[in-house]
């Protein structure tokens, strides 16, 4: 129950805002000041144009699945160095145990804050050799328009790796792209095919990125409209908007790269040299709205979805909210917003009066927007 003051309080508050709205706007300004910073998904005329979330490295502290992770039982592991190729090569061996904080080397540290004057490093067991192999799985919670995947190793790169996504949550896969010495032979594909304007939602095959050297700290980036001719018009390529739309990633790491010593005499020592290990493994793009938010917010369910605007609906904005379907949804362009079209029906008001001769008459009917 509110007590008499608290209402007193209210009725003057409520009165005295309501005289300033009067006067000339002094209120308008007073709630100006209080508002959060223009909304990007319209402009200073209160125009809808479009608006994109930010850019993003959306794996960055989320969870990899991964098939493989060394120190489940505490194990030898050996790293090789060798000041530059062709030189002479040293082992130095050390422990992985997952018991111990400062000897695991967990999943975790794919997708963990990455310091490069500390690098964590995830580390799969020794020798999962082909035509064993070790996946990285995961989940973006949603769609994104993926501009580039990056793994970041510390063993050596493998010498032959796919980079896979999902558009549905992992249901089906298709390959981004693939590397290895060995195109044909390991994926049946061609080595550096080119990519025209038939086939650019293919994936491709290539040898670069695959030598052994240097042995710690080469890098994988995989960007998803790098030679794709239509790259350059991506607002009106249908084909390649899909191609960049992931709502999961996975990597599948299919043969290692080794010195050809793990059948020779002290094979147990190389075996326990050859393993893979990623210091980060990043996704890099924006969260997908189509033109239509500027943001990505957390659902009632934890789940990640578009802050719409522009009357679109739906997790992506990808259809127009009930009541605006005057025209189709359209994805938003540098040009056009494309906004959905229509008006909420906020009641669906009968205004009903007496008549004169004591009856009653509907005087107005409809929507009022
Ligand atoms: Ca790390």
């Amino acid at each position: 129950m509110q007590s008499a003051v608290d209402i007193a309080l209210t009725v003057l508050l409520a009165a005295s805002l309501s005289c300033r709205s009067a006067l000339g706007g002094y209120g308008v300004s007073l709630f100006a000041a209080q508002t959060s910073p223009p909304d990007p998904c319209y402009d200073e005329h209160g125009k809808p144009r479009r608006c994109i979330p930010d850019f993003v490295n959306s794996a960055f502290g989320k969870e990899v699945k991964v098939s493989s992770t060394c120190g489940k039982a505490p194990g030898r592991y050996c790293v090789v160095t060798a000041a530059e190729k062709g030189d002479e090569r040293t082992r130095n061996c050390h422990t992985c145990d997952a018991s111990d904080p400062k000897k695991g080397r967990p999943p975790a540290y794919l997708t963990d804050l990455n310091n490069p004057h500390n690098l964590t490093c995830w580390q799969s067991e020794n020798f999962v050799q082909y035509p064993q192999n070790v996946t990285l799985t995961l989940s973006l919670g949603k769609k994104f328009e993926v501009t580039y995947v990056s793994l970041q190793f510390c063993s050596p790169r493998p010498e032959s790796m796919v980079i896979y996504k999902s558009m549905d949550y992992g249901k089906s896969w298709v390959p981004f792209q693939s590397y290895s010495t060995q195109c044909r032979k390991m994926y049946n594909k061609p080595n550096r095919a080119a990519i025209t304007k038939q086939n650019e939602q293919e994936a491709v095959c290539t040898d670069s990125h695959t030598d052994m050297y240097p042995l710690t700290g080469g890098l994988i980036a995989f960007s998803t409209l790098d030679g794709r001719p239509s790259a350059h018009d991506f607002d009106n390529s249908p084909v390649l908007q899909d191609w960049v739309t992931a709502t999961d990633i996975k990597v599948i790491f299919s043969r290692l790269h080794t010195f050809g010593d793990e059948n020779e005499d002290d094979s147990e020592l190389a075996r326990d040299s050859y393993f893979y290990a990623v210091s980060d493994l990043q996704v890099g793009g924006r969260c997908k709205c189509n033109g239509h938010a500027s943001r990505c917010v957390k659902d009632r369910d934890g789940g990640l979805v578009c802050e719409c605007k522009h009357n679109a609906a739906g997790p992506e904005c990808d259809r127009c909210k009930p009541f605006h379907y005057d025209r189709p949804w359209q994805r938003a362009t540098a040009r056009e917003a494309n906004e959905c079209v229509g008006k909420s029906p906020r009641r669906a008001e009968q205004v009903i009066v007496a008549d004169t001769r004591g009856g009653w008459v509907k005087i107005g009917s409809g929507n009022i927007s």
